[in-house]
């Protein structure tokens, strides 16, 4: 303890539209910033990483009103799990000891929300030491047969199951942005004000948006901030406690 959560999204590791196409240099990058931060089991890191073009290509490409059939799940979770895997191996190459966690073996949803995932592995994961590496995954889905969950729904889920300290959603932007500046924080007061500033997804992203990352952490009691990793340093400053970009928080007085 204590714990920290930190997701790079799919646009910070991959080029994001077109065929499965990794972007070497920035993994390796945030590889090393990682490395900065010594995740130990004292200072316990979970990583999550989003799907890019690993993923939400293949996801609209098989999705249909009947939903997704079995070979279109398989070939979503297996072009994730290969971006996870050159993940990974950065990680190991910068004396991370980076384990991968796939949701689409142990997690259940319900109308794309996740309702039951065994976390007793990654706890003893974080106990040990090993930095658990997960992703945005084609999971089972009770209501619909199979669902996509996003690397963003995985944080704000983990932070409140693991009591997490912090959590940060590493992005290619500088954070959440109101005519042209960056909010500076969101709360559960001022959400309503600044609602119409946050766009929903682009048509590349299947799922969030960046109102559906404010909309995944403001439900969950602890500081969470939504940064831009695509610069350099930014990750390493975000994993030594410093407040960049957006935070988001459910209440105020809950925040610094
Ligand atoms: O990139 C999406 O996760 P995200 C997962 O975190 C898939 O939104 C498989 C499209």
């Amino acid at each position: 303890m204590p714990l920290t959560i930190l997701k790079l999204g799919g646009s910070v590791l991959t080029e994001k539209t077109g065929a499965p196409t990794p972007e070497p240099e920035a993994i390796n990058r945030c590889a090393r910033e990682i490395a900065s931060f010594h995740p130990s089991a004292d200072n316990q890191l979970i990583l999550i990483h989003g799907a890019g073009s690993f993923g939400h290509p293949q996801a609209r490409k098989h999705n249909s009103p009947e939903g997704f059939t079995n070979f279109g799940m398989i070939e979503i979770h297996r072009s994730v799990k290969s971006l996870n895997d050159l993940v990974i191996k950065a990680l190991i190459e910068n004396d991370i000891p980076a384990a991968p966690v796939h949701p689409f073996s142990y997690m259940i949803a319900e109308d794309a929300r996740i309702v039951d995932m065994q976390t007793a592995q990654i706890k003893m994961m974080l106990e040990r030491g090993m930095v658990p590496v997960l992703h945005g995954d084609v999971v089972m889905d009770r209501t619909t047969g199979a669902s996509i969950i996003s690397g963003d729904q995985l944080v704000a889920y983990l932070a409140a199951r693991l009591r997490a300290a912090r959590a940060g959603l590493g992005t290619a932007v500088d954070g959440v942005f109101a005519d042209g500046t960056v909010i500076p924080v969101i709360t559960s007061e001022n959400f309503d004000a600044v609602r119409h500033h946050l766009r929903e997804s682009d048509g590349v992203d299947v799922t969030s948006g960046m109102l559906g990352k404010v909309l995944e952490l403001i439900r969950i009691d602890i500081d969470s901030y939504i940064f831009n990793a695509s610069k350099e340093n930014m990750i390493a400053r975000f994993l030594a406690g410093e407040e960049l970009g957006t935070r988001v928080t459910k209440t105020m007085e809950k925040g610094k």
